[in-house]
């Protein structure tokens, strides 16, 4: 099983869309095993985002991940990374396919969700958002309806 960090912007909540997008990753398999609301800070968000902080487009990222709370996740499940980044949809809203999140719900750069882009990524952003006893292991009891008794799973 992989794990990935999600998180679900600020706009998505202000917009009222957190069920949604947590439905849209139910849907397709993948199990919460952490969850919280926070307010980013100007450190966790340079932090998260240390490969774009030297960019000319940076502030803007920051003023936005910090403009009001955000819902953090941990999704598990088989090829969780690569699961969540199709759900999720490209970059932006405006080129990102329909029936995606981003696809679906943007027209542009605020595009509602995060996702970790790979499992290396998702270790350390894994690590900037969560304490090792905020994340619960526990069994889904549809795991076997959803992925069988597949061993690599
Ligand atoms: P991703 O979220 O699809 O992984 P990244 O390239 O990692 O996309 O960019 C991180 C976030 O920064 C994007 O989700 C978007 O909100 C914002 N962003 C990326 N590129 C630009 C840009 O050129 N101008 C403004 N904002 C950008
Ligand atoms: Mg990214």
């Amino acid at each position: 099983m992989e794990r990935t960090l999600v998180i679900i912007k600020p706009d998505a909540i202000q917009r009222g869309l957190i069920g949604t997008v947590m439905t849209r990753f139910e849907n397709k398999g993948m199990q919460v095993v952490g969850c919280k609301l926070m307010q980013i800070t100007n450190e966790i968000a340079d932090k998260h985002y240390a490969e774009h902080v030297s960019k000319p487009f940076y502030p803007r990222i920051r003023e936005y991940m910090t403009i009001g709370p955000s819902i953090v996740m941990v999704l598990q499940g088989p090829k969780a990374v690569a699961i969540v980044r199709s759900v999720m949809g490209s970059t932006f809203g405006d080129k990102a396919q329909p029936g995606t999140i981003r696809g679906d719900f943007s027209n542009g750069g605020f595009n509602l969700v995060h996702g970790s882009d790979s499992a290396e990524s998702a270790a350390r952003e894994i690590d900037i958002f969560f304490s090792k006893n905020e994340i619960i292991n526990y069994d889904m009891a549809n795991v076997l309806y959803l992925y069988g008794n597949d061993p690599t799973v």
